[in-house]
């Protein structure tokens, strides 16, 4: 049987065993954390998000360290566009939108440098990276299907943006049946306010959407799993 240990979590403590456990890492592409990129065209303040950096990072190296699955996401698009909606393409009045030349290629195109994870929180190899057309790491991609492969049934989901991508991805994967713990110092939004409350939603009601810990609080139970095991 596998080792589990406790993470104190709201709105109840969650159950942490390596061989059942992914770390999700959404979107920390540079596109949303440097200026220049689509998160910056939106009008947003992507100092907001660089503050994720140094605790995901920290979090990254201990459940590797713990042998829990790290996976990484990206959102963007094929370099013709047909993936993208047109409905969200046109959305909004970006002073640049998808597809069009930034700071750093065009703006969430694949193979852009702009599109891919910031040097800080790079892939190590063969850690699994999806590539998302929409906000959800589960809508047309074939994240359920190298769960399932695995054996993972509970995330650990952190990356960018609180309300829009990881609350897209916490709830597609809780319908799915997946036990999400959002950690909340390594989720961030160009809102503080939205981040606020976008964690409160997913564990009021008896942890409607999931749970929610600090990046201490799992740290601390991955080295306990990494010290049992050595
Ligand atoms: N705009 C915004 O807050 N987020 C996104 O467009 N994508 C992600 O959250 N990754």
């Amino acid at each position: 049987m596998s080792q589990s240990v406790d993470i104190p979590a709201e709105p109840t403590p969650f159950p942490l065993a390596a061989e059942t456990t992914a770390l999700v890492v959404i979107d920390m592409q540079r596109d949303f954390l440097l200026p220049g990129g689509f998160g910056e065209s939106l009008g947003n303040d992507v100092g907001q998000l660089l503050k994720v950096v140094p605790p995901l990072a920290a979090l990254i190296a201990a459940a590797r360290a713990a042998g829990v699955t790290v996976l990484h996401t990206r959102e963007g698009h094929r370099p013709d566009l047909s993936d993208c909606p047109p409905a969200k393409l046109s959305r909004g009045a970006p002073a640049k939108r998808i597809g069009d030349p930034g700071r750093y290629g065009r703006i969430l195109v694949r193979g852009e440098y702009g599109h891919d994870i910031v040097d800080e929180l790079a892939p190590a190899p063969g850690e699994v990276v999806i590539d998302k057309p929409g906000k959800g790491a589960f809508y047309a991609t074939e994240l359920q299907d190298i769960l399932a492969a695995a054996g993972i049934t509970r995330l650990l989901v952190t990356g960018v943006t609180t309300e829009v991508c990881v609350h897209t991805t916490t709830r597609e994967a809780n319908d799915r049946g997946y036990d999400c713990l959002v950690v909340s110092d390594c989720v961030g939004s160009y809102f503080p306010e939205f981040h606020r409350i976008g964690l409160e939603m997913i564990k009021a009601q008896g942890g409607i959407f999931g749970w929610v810990a600090d990046s201490a609080a799992v740290i601390t139970a991955l080295q306990a799993l990494t010290t049992t095991a050595a």
